[in-house]
């Protein structure tokens, strides 16, 4: 509890260009949440690094990502929104904690699985124990609840028995996190390929729109959405393609799958594919406004930038002491 308010922490990783996904099942759910929530809101580029990164894109992509979530709205007063790596206690509690879990439950994690035969020449440490730094991000701000997507969920499951297992030798020392269950939010399938969802990593570009494409780009990319045979504007299983344009249409202009159909009965999928890119557009424009703007003002952003990982320092640290005074580590002498 912060202020009688309950702890949301969340986090994304440092790579790759934020996706359309990411805004209508993320980001633009988090912009209210801090009515109700103390938020936490992290940029996990320590996580990043268990992929090899080049060092100048990777700093640019850094301020890429915190500029994009105050551009979505993410207000830097009401929420915290912080770079992992200028909060040491992140790194500092994730050793501790790797003490406390085990090799077999880290064998078990599926994210390892995948990403070690995608990433075979690079099977580091830091990719075993990734799950160890995410408790560690979590339990450092007695998070109450957790909002991600349904691959993370072993993770946070992994979190609550670490959590689990230190508050029953040492006392309660942790909050146990819950995964939030917001509204549900719109699950965004890539225009190539509709039986996947729309990803940041996905190699080929056409299958996501990322939040700073051009209105141009955007338009060209609904344009080649892949869609079904059925010829006509319908919701169903058997149309994935068309059933995430509907979708897609729905969460930026609010309109039911049924209004939708009715708007274009008779219609074909071009004026559809068109009026949908068109939606994406407006629903883009003001954010990618405020990210130029955002990007022009560097002493503001610098300004915001440290004054949050102050903030974000001072409750992780607050637990850190306690964890180390709990373990047995000797007290800082001040
Ligand atoms: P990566 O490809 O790097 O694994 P990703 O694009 O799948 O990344 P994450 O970083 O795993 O995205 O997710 C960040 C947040 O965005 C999560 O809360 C997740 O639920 C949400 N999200 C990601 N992709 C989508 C999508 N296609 N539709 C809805 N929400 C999404
Ligand atoms: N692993 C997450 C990103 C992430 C995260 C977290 C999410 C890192 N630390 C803590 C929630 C809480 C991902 O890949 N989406």
């Amino acid at each position: 509890m912060v202020d009688n308010k309950k702890v949301l922490f969340s986090a994304m990783q440092a790579t790759g260009n934020l996706t359309l996904g990411n805004y209508l099942g993320a980001l633009k759910n988090w912009v209210n949440l801090c009515d109700e929530y103390e938020c936490f809101y992290s940029v996990a580029n320590l996580h990043s690094i268990t992929v090899r990164q080049d060092p100048a894109a990777f700093r640019k992509k850094n301020r890429e990502i915190l500029t994009l979530f105050l551009a979505a709205g993410i207000d830097p007063v009401k929420n915290c929104i912080y770079y992992q790596s200028q909060v040491s206690a992140h790194a500092e509690l994730a050793w501790i904690l790797n003490c406390y879990t085990y090799m077999g439950e880290l064998s078990r994690m599926t994210q390892f699985k995948d990403k070690s035969a995608k990433h075979a020449d690079n099977i580091n440490a830091g990719l075993f124990t990734y799950p160890v730094l995410m408790a560690a991000d979590i339990l450092l701000f007695q998070a109450d609840v957790v909002p991600v997507g349904k691959d993370q969920l072993q993770h946070l499951e992994i979190t609550r028995d670490i959590a689990q297992r230190f508050n029953q030798i040492y006392g309660d020392v942790f909050t146990v996190p819950e995964p939030y269950i917001g509204k549900s939010g719109a699950r965004i399938m890539s225009l190539q390929d509709p039986e996947h969802k729309m990803s940041k990593s996905d190699e080929n570009p056409n299958g996501s729109i990322y939040l700073i494409d051009d209105p141009d780009t955007i338009i060209r990319k609904f344009k080649r959405a892949v869609t079904d045979s059925e010829g006509c504007v319908r919701y169903s299983e058997n149309q994935p393609g068309i059933s995430n344009l509907i979708d897609i249409y729905s969460a930026c202009t609010g309109k039911s799958a049924a209004d939708i159909e009715k708007e274009f009965d008779g219609k074909g999928y071009g004026d559809f594919k068109l009026a949908v890119g068109e939606a994406v557009v407006d629903v883009l424009k003001p954010l990618q406004e405020r990210y130029a703007d955002l990007s022009k003002n560097k002493d503001y952003l610098d300004g915001i930038i440290k004054e949050n990982a102050e903030k974000a320092s001072y409750f992780a640290n607050k637990t850190l002491r306690k964890v180390q005074k709990k373990v047995g580590f000797p007290e800082i002498i001040r």
